[in-house]
């Protein structure tokens, strides 16, 4: 991938050797990139697997909602955009925030509400936040970050900058009012905003066919006039390819595009919901498409090593819990600091 807008690819850390011993060949630029893909969704697993335990323990507190079984959306998305572009998200944001490159331990010390927390330990799950990283934040309101997104990619639009801001949001948020202001005002004035609905086919314990009239979300997103499509939301590479093409069209002015990802969480709504609503046979003929195995099997034999690459994932895990435990709290000094604009 030679793109200007591809992010780096990282190189394995250790060389890999075949059962002989010998060096085995340098694998493709194109998988070394589904490698690095794959990486960050073991990141985004292994953090989350450990969000649970750590939950469970009452190490960390507050509403916690798992990205677990989602994780090629964040990532494939993200492999379209460049660090230039801007990102807006939900309350299930973990996998948003590491695959945009938030480190797992400024992530993690926010899930123990630590000084070192991304949002300095005063947002937690539902409220990561990275401005450098142009990050604007995970949101706590169904559909709350729409017309926040609108609003950076008019601010682009307006000082004539060639970016594109992303918004995440659930099929719960197609059925709100902000959403339709939103798709209705960013077509109506071409603003370069990539919109990404996560169809995960429920809405809390709402399903959606109980939620929606219509149900096809990207044929009423296309009703306002921008390009809509549903993507296999399982798939990381029919993910980035969706979402490159989206970057691509509205960087080259024609307006807002729309991406209907139709994905699963494997998990309960948050921590606190027993999932009474979904049959079990439903959730495991989805986890048979879990997005990691599906890329692994498309790899090509021999260049991935997915135990090593697990503990690679549970190391950086590791690392960023002891980091958080370690970390002070935020001062009771420094407590107004941030209020208001002369805090800062
Ligand atoms: C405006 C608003 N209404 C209701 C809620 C309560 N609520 C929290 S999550 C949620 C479900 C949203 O579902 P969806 O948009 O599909 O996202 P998912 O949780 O499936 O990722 C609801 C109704 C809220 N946070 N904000
Ligand atoms: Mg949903």
């Amino acid at each position: 991938m030679t793109s200007a807008r591809q992010n780096e690819v990282q190189e394995p850390a250790h060389p890999r050797a075949d059962r002989d011993g010998e060096a085995a060949p340098e694998p493709s630029e194109q998988t070394k990139h589904l490698l690095d893909l794959a990486g960050q969704m073991l990141l985004i697993r292994a953090f989350e697997e450990r969000c649970v335990e750590l939950y469970s323990s009452g190490a960390i507190r507050g509403f916690i909602h798992l990205y677990i079984g989602e994780e090629a959306v964040a990532v494939g998305v993200n492999a379209a955009l460049s660090p230039d572009d801007a990102v807006v998200s939900t309350y299930r944001e973990h996998g948003h925030a590491l695959a945009r490159g938030v480190p797992p331990e400024a992530v993690m010390a926010e899930m123990y509400g630590k000084a070192t927390g991304c949002s300095h330990g005063r947002g937690g799950s539902m409220h990561l936040f990275d401005a450098g990283r142009r990050f604007y934040g995970g949101n706590a309101i169904v559909g709350g970050g729409l017309p926040i997104a609108a609003g950076l990619a008019l601010a682009d639009k307006m000082a004539d900058r060639s970016r594109v801001t992303c918004c995440f949001f659930g099929d719960g948020a197609v059925a709100e009012g902000e959403f339709h202001e939103t798709a209705n005002l960013a077509a109506l004035w071409d603003l370069p905003l990539l919109l990404v609905c996560e169809n995960n086919l429920y809405s809390m314990g709402t399903p959606l066919a109980h939620e929606h009239a219509q149900t096809d979300l990207a044929m009423r997103a296309a009703s306002y006039g921008m390009p809509a499509w549903a993507v296999d939301g399982m798939d990381v590479v029919a993910v980035e390819k969706a979402a490159r093409r989206a970057v691509d069209g509205i960087l080259a002015g024609n307006g807002p595009h729309f991406l209907e990802m139709r994905t699963y969480r494997f998990r309960a709504h948050s921590m606190y919901d027993p999932d009474r609503y979904r049959d079990k046979a439903e959730i495991e003929r989805w986890r048979e498409r879990d997005p990691i195995p599906l890329l692994m099997r498309r790899l090509p034999a021999g260049t991935a090593d997915l135990p090593e690459m697990t503990e690679r994932a549970t190391a950086a895990v590791d690392r960023a819990v002891k980091a958080a435990q370690e970390a002070p709290v935020e001062p009771v000094a420094d407590l107004l600091r941030f209020v208001t604009h002369e805090g800062a």
